[in-house]
């Protein structure tokens, strides 16, 4: 299989498995009382979806490493793409019944390693319906998952080419602990925009590329590098933001061009409308 053949199988067998994932979350709502390589609590949902992941992704010919948000370290499994995924990202969402979903990159290179290295990547978002926002080609398409009797699924293209429309909504995450220059960028901002924040990155980010507008993790005082993971969240979603006509920066660069010297390096992450974007990049400085 050429990797373009890769990247479809994987996006398959992931879409294939959602509704079990779906499913599976309500009887494993609690904490197990662990933490991930970022210092987070685990919930059993958390270990169960990257377990069951796990198993679909290393079984593909043609993938050469996984690596999850889950773990420490990096499963060595052939010759391949190296395979990136956020299990279940916005997981504190579960005990509430907010959004969650599930974030795969799929890299031409070594973890760790920049961005400019993604062949595709995409998304799911478990909502009301389960939706995959993903890169083929270069263009942006997105898909709903339907269930069919037993295990089978059909998976319908539900809008192609997707380009982001006009800027309209903004949703910045970690208010406690904001710098002053960001309070004031944020003051400006809400004064054209409308605020939506869920608290899962996936849910948040398929507004913005639905509505138009910009989304951030900025840099917070008690954690300069933000919170979101290069490899397993900001990564991909740059990428998918960027190939929808959109952009990304962590107020430098695209956060495509970050360098990534560790597997579970934080980033502060910008992204949507290009010149809000290059609004934050004039306004903004470097932590
Ligand atoms: P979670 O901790 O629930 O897994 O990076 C993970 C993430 O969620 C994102 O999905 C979400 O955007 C962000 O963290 C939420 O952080 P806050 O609790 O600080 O809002």
């Amino acid at each position: 299989m050429d990797r373009e053949e890769v990247a479809d199988e994987i996006f398959r067998k992931v879409a294939e498995v959602t509704p079990h994932i779906s499913s599976g979350l309500q009887n494993r709502r609690e904490y197990v009382g662990e933490e991930n390589p970022s210092d987070e609590e685990q919930l059993e949902a958390d270990v169960w979806a990257n377990e069951f992941f796990k198993q679909e992704i290393t079984s593909i010919d043609g993938v050469g490493q996984f690596a999850s948000e889950e773990e420490q370290e990096i499963t060595e499994c052939g010759e391949g793409l190296s395979v990136s995924i956020d299990p279940l990202d916005g997981s504190s969402n579960i005990p509430t019944n907010n959004l969650v979903g599930t974030i795969v990159g799929m890299y031409d290179d070594e973890l760790p390693c920049s961005g400019r290295n993604l062949v595709s990547a995409f998304y799911v978002v478990y909502g009301p319906l389960t939706t995959i926002m993903r890169v083929e080609d270069g263009t942006v398409n997105e898909y709903v998952v339907e269930e069919k009797s037993g295990d089978e699924v059909d998976i319908v293209l539900a809008s192609e080419d997707i380009e982001m429309p006009e800027a309209s909504v903004y949703g910045f995450g970690g208010n406690k602990n904001w710098t002053e220059d960001f309070k004031d960028f944020e003051e400006e901002i809400s004064r054209d925009y409308k605020l939506r924040y869920g608290g899962a990155f996936v849910g948040d980010i398929n507004q913005t590329i639905h509505h138009g507008g910009l989304f951030a993790y900025p840099y917070r005082t008690d954690a300069p590098q933000g919170k979101y993971r290069l490899l397993f969240e900001a990564n991909p979603v740059a990428f998918i933001i960027e190939n929808a006509g959109g952009g990304s920066t962590d107020t430098e660069q695209s956060i495509l061009d970050v360098e990534a010297s560790r597997l579970h390096q934080r980033v502060p992450f910008f992204a949507g409308d290009g010149e809000l974007v290059e609004k934050v990049e004039e306004e903004l400085e470097a932590p």
